[in-house]
């Protein structure tokens, strides 16, 4: 097999790490190539549970693992999560863990941008992680942005601190907030510079070197389709492109680099943070889904929404992000239930629509037209093969695998690595 793109086509938390970790034993190189420390990768292998923000996961199995310049890197988030790692037996070198030197840095300042507009922002909050991610990506894309590289030249970084002290004086004013204090931004980036240096290098090299030698790459998506930028559900996303595209930008591989696209996709639907939520369900079945599914954010720890499939909205993340396969995750948590239903349509007001509308007024109008499935009494937690699952819970992954016109690759039937069916 040539290279994989893992991403995530709903709202996150599909349970990629799993299948990225499951599929990281047979890659040479696992890259990261968009978002930031906002990530929440569960790991569990065997009896030990690792929790990653921002390293990739190919980290916990020694495998070459990248930070590509589409990420934003907090430097301090970094430190701590290497030294968690490294107290749990993780071997974390520079041959191990490399980090493109044009990587935009988060700074502290972003955070606490981050923080002060969620504050102020009441019902228009977008429910960020609070990790200033987006104001990290404010400053890329506006040229103000410290990068990894920048840490070597510390001493003739005060041109740049101008333009980016300039930007972030205003809006802090506008928060009652004194200005950046340069000095101490100055020290600290000081103090942590040679950590992330260690670490840092012109990674697109080493990336076409590996596709020079035919080197099996992984790309680790973070969030999910429909929290992508552009394709997801405006303004309610996260900074950055999540699509698989963005394997190429946000490495330096160029556009053909992505290679089999695999889409994790839940076996029903969860949400963290505000934003339209068709299929959301506010009862105990809802309640049912999130304490047998464990909906809990790794990172914050938020109680994340839940509801039944929208085949609609994965239909279309699989289409805007070219996914090839996808993983269906989670069907064990389905099991025991008399009835499922999945959505196939929504009606606003007199018109029935196959696709989610771009407006937030139309898509909090949107209800959901379902189908209803009969559930299956056997279990499919733990299942290997195919053979294993109850014929209710293939019609399921079946009628799923029509809906959203895009074949089921892997199922997966419990956090342990290899409780995982290959379809195909
Ligand atoms: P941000 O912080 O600017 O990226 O937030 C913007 C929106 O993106 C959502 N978002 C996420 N949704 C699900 N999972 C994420 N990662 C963590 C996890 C989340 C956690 O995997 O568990 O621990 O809470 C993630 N990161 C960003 C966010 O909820 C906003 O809707
Ligand atoms: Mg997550």
């Amino acid at each position: 097999m040539g290279n994989v793109t893992v991403i995530g086509a709903q709202w996150g938390d599909e349970g990629k790490g799993k299948i990225v970790d499951w599929l990281a034993s047979r890659a040479d190189m696992v890259v990261r190539f968009q978002g930031g420390h906002n990530a929440g990768h569960t790991l569990v292998v065997g009896d030990k549970v690792y929790k990653l923000s921002l390293l990739p996961s190919g980290i916990v199995t020694g495998t070459p693992s990248v930070i590509g310049n589409g990420v934003v890197l907090d430097p301090w988030a970094l430190k701590a999560e290497v030294e968690k790692l490294r107290g749990q037996g993780v071997r974390i070198e520079p041959d191990v863990l490399m980090i493109a030197e044009t990587c935009p840095l988060i700074l502290p300042i972003h955070r606490d941008l981050d923080a002060m507009r969620e504050d102020a922002s009441g019902a228009g909050k977008i429910g960020t992680t609070r990790r200033g991610i987006g104001p990290a990506y404010e400053d890329k894309v506006g040229r103000r942005a410290i990068r990894v590289c920048d840490l070597a030249h510390l001493g003739e970084l005060d041109p740049q601190l101008d333009r980016l002290c300039a930007h972030h004086d205003a809006l802090r004013a506008g928060f009652n907030e004194p200005p950046v204090d340069r000095e101490r931004l100055k020290r600290d980036l000081a103090e942590i510079a040679d950590f992330v240096l260690s670490f840092a290098r012109p990674v697109w090299r080493d990336l076409d070197e590996a596709k020079q030698r035919g080197r099996r790459i992984l790309f680790e998506g973070a969030q999910g389709v429909l929290l992508d930028v552009d394709h997801g559900t405006y303004p309610f996303v996260t900074s950055s492109n999540t699509v698989a595209g963005t394997t190429g930008s946000g490495t330096g591989m160029g556009p053909s680099a992505a290679g089999f696209v695999l889409g994790i996709v839940k076996a029903y639907t969860t949400r963290v943070g505000s934003g339209p939520f068709p299929t959301e369900l506010d009862d105990e079945t809802g309640q049912r889904l999130g304490e047998r599914g464990h909906e809990f954010g790794t990172v914050t720890g938020r109680k994340r929404r839940c509801g039944w499939f929208d085949a609609v909205l994965v239909r279309q993340s699989a289409a805007v992000s070219g996914v090839t396969g996808i993983a269906l995750t989670k069907i064990d948590v389905l099991d025991g239930f008399a009835t499922v239903k999945i959505c196939t349509g929504y009606r606003i007001g007199d018109q029935t629509l196959d696709y989610f509308p771009a407006h937030a007024a139309d898509q909090a109008r949107a209800v959901p037209v379902y189908e209803e499935m009969e559930g299956w009494s056997g279990t499919t937690a733990g299942a290997r093969s195919w053979a294993d699952l109850p014929a209710q819970a293939i019609k399921y992954v079946r009628r799923i695998e029509e809906l959203i016109r895009c074949p089921v690759a892997l199922v997966s039937t419990s956090p342990e690595r290899d409780d995982t069916i290959l379809v195909r």
